[in-house]
């Protein structure tokens, strides 16, 4: 029988206040019509963009339990989704659950969450970047932001590059393991009347190509909005969307919740307006017009 409806297993924090992770993770896929069945990694008063004295509970022992019950109950999940973790004992937990729960039918997409804007996390350390490149070679995609890029492949990180240096990092990190890498983010190199420009480029590996969705960089920065953009993109995949139109998707989405947040000068660090806009989730896609980039062979 046809599933009536698919599960993601959604391995994040649980941040009461400011929009990210799971609070944005569980609304997103709910509107697309996908069940979330959260595994928390932590409990925090709020994200840790712009907050200072947060509080913050690890959940460690607490995921072997979950994990534990949800093998007995030999439940199935057509997509896991790790994010935020809370100590990089957690990596060794969520590839676990990978062993356990995924298959050569269902998805696994690794959101190596570690810093942003050339930065990393408040709570994150050396420790969890080197498990975090033992944790991506069990993942089907990746989407790193480039600051994640460049902390996984031990690169410096820079506001302005080549699109051919680019797509050799993200070759090199296909050749970690995943699939599919979904960078966002990306600065690109050159402006055109001095408008600037921050991309998301794929590489899907097993096909050899890249692609690229291009978006007007907005001079504001909302915690939270990697989280939202690995969700749509998701959920665009599980409801049977091609990689190009699930990137697409996933971008404006989120230029579109950015716009209306500006728009309203929102404090950045309550995260993007995302009540008002999920009914564009169920809206027809009008594409954005991504770019097929040039074929690159590896030899
Ligand atoms: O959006 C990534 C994220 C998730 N969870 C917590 C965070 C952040 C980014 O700041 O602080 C707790």
């Amino acid at each position: 029988m046809e599933k009536i409806i698919k599960k993601v297993a959604a391995i994040h924090d649980l941040s009461g206040f400011g929009r990210s992770s799971l609070t944005n993770i569980i609304p997103i896929l709910s509107t697309m019509g996908i069940q979330v069945c959260p595994l928390p990694t932590a409990i925090l008063s709020t994200h840790t963009g712009g907050f200072t004295d947060f509080s913050f509970i690890d959940l460690t022992d607490n995921m072997e339990k979950i994990m534990e019950h949800w093998d007995k109950l030999n439940l199935e999940f057509d997509c896991i989704y790790s994010g935020f973790l809370g100590s990089h004992k957690q990596i060794d937990v969520v590839s676990r659950f990978i062993d356990r729960f995924g298959n050569k039918n269902n998805l696994t997409v690794i959101d190596p969450v570690l810093g942003d804007d050339g930065e990393l996390y408040k709570t994150m350390g050396n420790e969890m970047v080197q498990e975090m490149k033992k944790l991506i070679k069990k993942a089907d995609i990746i989407t790193p932001n480039f600051t994640e890029v460049c902390l996984l492949l031990d690169k410096e990180y820079v506001d302005n590059i080549n699109e051919e240096i680019v797509k050799d990092y993200l070759i090199e990190l296909a050749e970690m393991g995943p699939k599919i890498i979904i960078a966002t983010s990306i600065p690109e190199e050159e402006t055109i009347l001095n408008e600037k420009y921050s991309n998301v480029i794929a590489y899907d590996k097993e096909n050899d190509v890249f692609w690229k969705i291009r978006c007007k960089y907005i001079p504001a920065s909302y915690p939270g909005t990697g989280d939202c953009y690995t969700s749509v993109v998701i959920g665009s995949l599980l409801q049977g969307d091609s990689l190009p139109i699930a990137i697409d998707r996933g971008t404006q989405f989120i230029t579109q919740c950015i716009r209306a947040s500006y728009g309203f000068k929102y404090n950045p660090r309550e995260g993007i307006l995302l009540e008002k806009m999920l009914n564009i989730l169920n809206m027809p896609v009008i594409s954005n017009g991504y770019e097929i980039l040039n074929y690159k062979s590896k030899k």
